[in-house]
């Protein structure tokens, strides 16, 4: 036992001393607990994560590294932020690690930051093709520091036409190329976008925030097997980890990215975050953890084939990662929005998407994106998959049935009920406020 509980003691205390708060917390326990979460960026992570999340790791200021720290009293912190680094190293295949990142976005740029300088050209994916905003979109601050040009899958295969790639890369002479994304359905060709880089001499750089966890888990590929550069990844997407973000790269690299990140970009890191990435690398090593990420791909399968066997549109025609993307216009005459809605009203949460080269703006896209992370987390399997996407098909055909949509919010809370959210197993229904 530690000296402090922190758990129920700190909540009576919360419940005393900002019932609002409280209150909005046990409202939010009681929404994961009770609907069928999809947004494929979103898991359940572990619930040591939360013992950490909330531990006095939070109280330390680390600036520095391990052995070479700005304040005293680091021979706890140390020992941690080392753990994190080695762990990730063996975990991923990587000669270095960086777990400082507060975050993805700020992962990134610490990455451009450190091998490029301002008005340099970066090559990465169209957003609407599933690209990330990090990687170069107009409206980031970073756009107004590096120049970006862009490539594209094609429609409606998903294929990344290497041939166009390496044309677009000959005439722009990117100093670094990124693959990587939030909303692509498919797997890179890792091998092909290397040679590529090495023909123009840039970088290459595999941004895996949502993959990170199905690669840890051994059932994608890994772009450090392939010579990448550098890898990014947040840990609390596939990993079901903190929020945060690690750099992964070659061993020459290191002292730049380390520098870029503090004191370039960030001062002091998150100790209780560091502390819950290193646990959450030794728990993705574990076997009923890469049972996880394989029950994931199984599960997107199992999602993917009963909708399209429903008659739904899927952008790619299919999938072979955790995601999938719908066009909800094609498919069922609804724009995204409107489909996000009447799901959310049916307890299935996902979000409005882009579709590749959508003119419709984003508030009001053409399509929905979903995936299987967080359902499989909670030990969902293929039979729950299948009367997901039957829900769904339901909800996409008439998203204005407010009867249907009473009637299966009861069937996914009754579905919920069945599969507690790892650390709510015991959860109270009489301590939640009303
Ligand atoms: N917000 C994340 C996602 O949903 O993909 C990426 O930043």
């Amino acid at each position: 036992m530690t000296n402090f509980t922190y758990s129920q003691a700190a909540l009576d205390r919360l419940q005393t001393s900002d019932a609002e708060i409280f209150d909005a917390l046990m409202h939010e326990e009681t929404r994961q607990s009770e609907g069928i979460e999809l947004i494929p960026s979103e898991n359940y992570c572990f619930p040591e994560v939360y013992a950490l999340l909330g531990s006095v790791f939070n109280n330390k200021y680390s600036e520095g590294y391990p052995g070479r720290r700005y304040y005293g009293g680091q021979e706890n912190t140390d020992r941690i932020e080392n753990l994190a680094r080695d762990r990730a190293k063996a975990v991923f295949r990587a000669e270095h690690a960086n777990v400082q990142p507060l975050s993805g976005c700020a992962m990134n740029e610490a990455v451009d930051f450190a091998l490029l300088n301002p008005g340099d050209m970066i090559m990465g994916m169209d957003l609407s093709h599933g690209g990330h905003l990090s990687h170069g979109h107009p409206v980031t601050n970073m756009a107004k520091i590096f120049k970006y040009t862009r490539y594209k899958s094609e429609v409606p295969s998903g294929v990344i036409d290497l041939d166009k790639v390496r044309a677009a890369a000959l005439a722009a002479m990117p100093k670094m190329i990124i693959c990587g994304h939030s909303s692509y359905p498919r797997e890179y060709d890792y091998a092909g976008f290397r040679k590529i880089a090495d023909e123009v001499g840039a970088y290459l750089m595999a941004d895996v925030s949502h993959l990170g966890g199905l690669i840890a888990g051994g059932v994608l590929q890994n772009p450090l097997d392939f010579g990448f550069d550098v890898m990014t990844t947040t840990t609390h997407k596939s990993l079901r980890g903190p929020r945060g973000g690690m750099i992964l790269c070659k061993k020459e690299l290191g002292a730049k990215i380390d520098k870029s990140v503090f004191p370039g970009m960030q001062g002091g890191p998150h100790m209780h975050q560091i502390a819950a990435i290193a646990t959450t690398l030794k728990l993705v090593q574990t076997d009923s953890y890469k049972a996880y990420a394989k029950q994931v791909l199984v599960n997107a399968q199992a999602l993917a084939q009963a909708l399209l066997a429903g008659g739904a549109n899927l952008v790619t025609g299919g999938t072979e990662n955790h995601l999938i993307v719908i066009n909800t216009l094609a498919g069922f005459g609804i724009s995204g929005d409107i489909a996000e809605t009447a799901l959310d009203k049916a307890g299935i949460t996902l979000n409005k998407n882009v579709i590749p080269d959508d003119t419709a703006p984003p508030m009001k896209p053409s399509g929905i994106r979903f995936g299987t992370p967080a359902p499989t987390a909670r030990g969902m399997g293929e039979a729950e998959m299948k009367a997901i996407a039957g829900m769904m098909l339901q909800i996409l055909r008439a998203p204005t049935d407010e009867t249907m949509l009473a009637k299966l919010r009861e069937e996914t809370r009754a579905m919920c009920k069945r599969f507690p959210v790892p650390g709510l197993e015991n959860m109270q229904p009489k301590a939640i406020a009303a």
